[in-house]
């Protein structure tokens, strides 16, 4: 139920977006990319921010020992990054949905019209990140928002919201 006392069909669902520095280097992907996420949901947070190395390091830790792990660290604080807090109906299934599959080629030719299809220049450069699971949006959305209090915020603003 929310707050007007409408029985909601389906919870609205949070997850967190990220412009990857490759897109954010250029202006008009970067519009783009943006337009993509105002027309497919609610923004509930924005933020530009530039990572330092550790921060990389920790945030793709499970990938530590993986041939592209230095390189993927590297280009994740190599320069301005923005991140979303988003919601919408099965927002972290539609978020991966539109970036489309990891690797470049493969996304050029079986999802052109996504955006690592569009715009994705390599298997590391490819746009977008965006969480897999109602887990690891948790996880990232505090990792990129410590300040924004999930669970609060919720009950606080929108109780018709949940993660997950
Ligand atoms: P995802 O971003 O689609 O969830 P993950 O497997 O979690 O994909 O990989 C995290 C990031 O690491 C990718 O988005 C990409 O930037 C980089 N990456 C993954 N696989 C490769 C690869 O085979 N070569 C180079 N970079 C890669």
């Amino acid at each position: 139920r929310s707050s007007t006392g409408m029985t909601c069909a389906k919870a609205l669902q949070l997850t967190l977006a990220v412009i990857k520095p490759d897109a954010v280097a250029h202006p008009l992907i970067l519009e783009a990319l943006h337009q993509k996420i105002v027309e497919n949901f609610i923004i509930i947070r924005k933020k530009d921010l530039t990572w330092r190395r550790g921060d990389s390091e920790r945030f793709y830790a499970e990938h530590a020992g993986r041939f592209f792990y230095q390189r993927l660290v590297e280009f994740m604080s190599s320069g301005p990054m923005r991140a979303y807090i988003i919601a919408r109906e099965d927002a972290i299934t539609h978020w991966r949905g539109m970036m489309g599959p990891t690797k470049v080629f493969r996304a050029r030719y079986t999802s052109p019209d996504s955006l690592r299809g569009q715009y994705g220049l390599t298997d590391t450069r490819n746009t977008t990140h965006g969480s897999d699971s109602i887990e690891s949006a948790r996880r990232e959305i505090a990792f990129f928002f410590p300040e924004f209090l999930a669970d609060t915020w919720m009950k606080m603003e929108e109780p018709g919201f949940r993660l997950g």
